[in-house]
């Protein structure tokens, strides 16, 4: 149901929209049930002429348990919610399953940058790319992430992979995603972070093998245009051509001095 709304493009997106079902449907279950009891209530019972109203004062236990026993099930519906929670918790944020590649996000106000591991797998070697506002994965891969601040708390969150973790600065977070499908997918920082938070996106591209080494050569030659880029182009007056962070020509100096 969720995928018609939002794209599901990671391996755990399912079992994220599982759990969106299981809330939903038990919840669903009671909103109705309640509320279908509550209006049969409120008519049987409405005031007739010549029938005097009863003093209830809810104290007999005949009375109470109309209380207490949906008040259990309720109880033991949580339970079930917690328990099928904490699987995929497990799963998602407990587990770190071998990895096929690695990048590190960094936030900061009010960009990411993304630093590529390179054909070699490895970060901080020369082969690394690093990218703002774009990232770019390979389908079908396990990726791990280090996450990044550079300043205050951020949220790294791509809603097609239902991922959302949050930056903390002074930390370096792990944690993994694997994409299952190609396109381009929306980022958006999901913690208040400052007045630049709304604009605080960025665009996650899922390549086929090919287009990712192709689009990774052309970012290094400096021919690559983002995706990002082009849609902003006209609003914001980004540069024509990701590059990489240097401290006064940084994405987020530049932003600042748009404002
Ligand atoms: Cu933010």
């Amino acid at each position: 149901m969720i995928e018609y709304y939002v794209q599901s493009a990671s391996s755990f997106a399912g079992d994220i929209d599982n759990l969106f079902l299981v809330i939903t449907l038990i919840i669903g279950f009671w909103f109705f049930l309640v509320f279908g009891i509550f209006v049969y209530l409120m008519v049987r019972y409405r005031r007739k002429d010549g029938v005097k109203a009863k003093y209830i004062t809810g104290e007999k236990h005949s009375e109470t348990k109309w209380t207490h026993y949906p008040h259990y099930a309720v109880v033991a519906f949580d339970v079930v919610i917690i328990a099928i929670n904490i699987l995929v918790w497990v799963d998602i944020k407990q587990t770190l399953p071998p990895r096929d590649n690695l990048v590190r996000v960094i936030g900061q106000q009010w960009s990411w940058s993304f630093i590529h591991a390179g054909p070699d797998g490895e970060l901080d070697t020369p082969d690394d790319v690093a990218t703002v506002n774009d990232l770019h994965l390979k389908v079908g891969e396990t990726y791990h992430y280090e996450l990044q601040s550079r300043d205050v708390l951020h949220n790294f969150a791509v809603p097609a992979f239902r991922l959302r973790q949050d930056a903390v600065p002074g930390r370096t977070i792990s944690g993994w995603f694997k994409p299952t499908k190609t396109g381009t997918f929306d980022l958006q920082c999901a913690e208040m972070c400052g007045y630049g938070h709304g604009i605080m996106g960025a665009a996650v591209t899922v390549h086929s093998e090919e287009s990712f080494n192709a689009t990774m050569a052309q970012i290094q030659k400096g021919s690559y245009e983002s995706h990002y880029q082009k849609r902003m182009g006209t609003k914001t007056d980004l540069p024509s051509k990701t590059s990489h962070i240097g401290k006064e020509d940084s994405f987020a100096a530049l932003l600042a001095s748009i404002f």
